[in-house]
């Protein structure tokens, strides 16, 4: 993976990030596609919107259809037509949060499918294992996660295993790329340590000085602490973090959360926001989230945002949208998914742009106003 700082604004990044199929400009928000699609669209709708990368989940896609049978499609990419980057997560998270009773032990991860309550263990190396057959562009290590807020004893645990865990990952990846297998596939490492500074400190400080790492996550945030909270986080870990790698902020979040997250120097983002919230009916615009299922917009002949050039503002009413929602037409999660996307695809070119011409400050300010209005 090459990556290059292009720019900086008061703490905030601009960089180029180029895998093997796509070049990434960050800041990037990368849209969820945790079945191997982002839910109501397709390759070409991801294409037309000009995502550069996407983010699928290792948990899903090795209970359902299994990651041999996407191997045998030409992984991820020969399997969805998407051609441009994958980041795949490694389903420790998931195994967490959608496993009835996941349970942790110096090895790996123990869980119940959500699908059939089969049994199943994942650990470092077998998570990776997963990943190359999906032929992932940035695969993420098994980390060991813990809700917050938690006692301190079994926060450090959390980071005990994490860095063992990353150790036997880097290993263990370092081996396979000798004999020819995920060459072309970067890895990055997830920070743990709660909300503790000093377990973030010493997370980030044991995982950074792994520096066959081709990036590192923060992990563990936004899992019901306070907003604030993840911001002084982010913060603090981020001074512990190498400047030239990316910075990968997971699960997070609102627009308010990117821009507050990329002036503490964070690169990359995923969250479910944008699709979940379009199929809900909240949609995000320059001025604010607006709810289309208001009776309100029943007869009104705007598109969403007056602001957005993204194919269903360019066609179609909130009128229609309004209908279509109320109708439970399928049409609905694909034209509000589309514009959803497009709305954070576009704050982060906005963004990238205001940091290329250092007018960050500016930029975040204007991005206030315009919402409280
Ligand atoms: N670890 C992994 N995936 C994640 C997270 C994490 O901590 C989060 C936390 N917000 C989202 N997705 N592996
Ligand atoms: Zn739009």
């Amino acid at each position: 993976m090459e990556f290059k700082i292009d720019a900086t604004s008061n703490g905030a990044r601009a960089c180029t990030i180029k895998t093997a199929h796509s070049t990434i400009l960050t800041p990037v928000f990368m849209p969820v596609g945790t079945q191997g699609t982002v839910k109501a669209l397709d390759a070409n709708d991801m294409l037309e919107l000009g995502a550069k990368i996407i983010l699928g989940n290792t948990y899903h896609l090795y209970l359902r259809p299994g990651s041999k049978l996407i191997k045998k499609f030409g992984g991820l990419h020969g399997f969805s037509k998407f051609p441009n980057s994958f980041l795949t997560d490694s389903g420790g998270f998931q195994a967490f949060s959608l496993s009835d009773n996941s349970k942790p032990d110096e090895n790996g991860i123990t869980f119940k499918s959500h699908i059939d309550g089969s049994k199943h263990y994942f650990t470092p190396q077998s998570v990776l294992n997963t990943q190359y057959d999906l032929g992932s562009d940035i695969m993420m290590i098994l980390d060991d996660l813990v809700a917050l807020p938690n006692t301190k004893e079994r926060i450090q645990k959390s980071i005990e295993r994490t860095t063992k865990w990353a150790k036997e990952a880097i290993e263990y990846h370092m081996s396979q790329k000798e004999k020819g297998i995920g060459v072309n596939q970067n890895i990055f490492a997830i920070i743990q340590g709660g909300t503790d500074k000093e377990f973030r400190k010493m997370s980030a400080e044991q995982l950074c000085a792994m520096t066959d790492y081709d990036g590192y996550a923060i992990g563990g945030l936004s899992v019901g602490e306070p907003n604030q909270d993840m911001y002084e986080t982010v913060e603090w870990t981020t001074q512990f973090m190498p400047k030239d790698k990316p910075r990968y902020l997971m699960g997070v979040g609102t627009p308010e959360d990117l821009i507050e997250n990329i002036e503490r120097g964070v690169d990359m983002f995923d969250c479910v926001m944008p699709t979940r919230n379009a199929r809900n009916g909240t949609l995000f615009t320059t001025f604010g989230r607006l709810n289309i299922k208001k009776a309100e917009f029943k007869e009104d002949t705007n598109p969403i945002d007056n602001a957005c050039e993204c194919y269903t503002c360019k066609n179609f009413s909130r009128a229609y949208l309004n209908h279509l929602f109320r109708a439970s037409e399928i049409t609905y999660f694909r034209l509000a998914s589309i514009h959803n996307i497009h709305y954070y695809l576009q704050l982060m070119k906005d963004a990238r742009e205001a940091i290329l011409a250092n007018n960050w400050t500016e930029f975040k300010k204007e991005f206030y106003a315009k919402r409280s209005k």
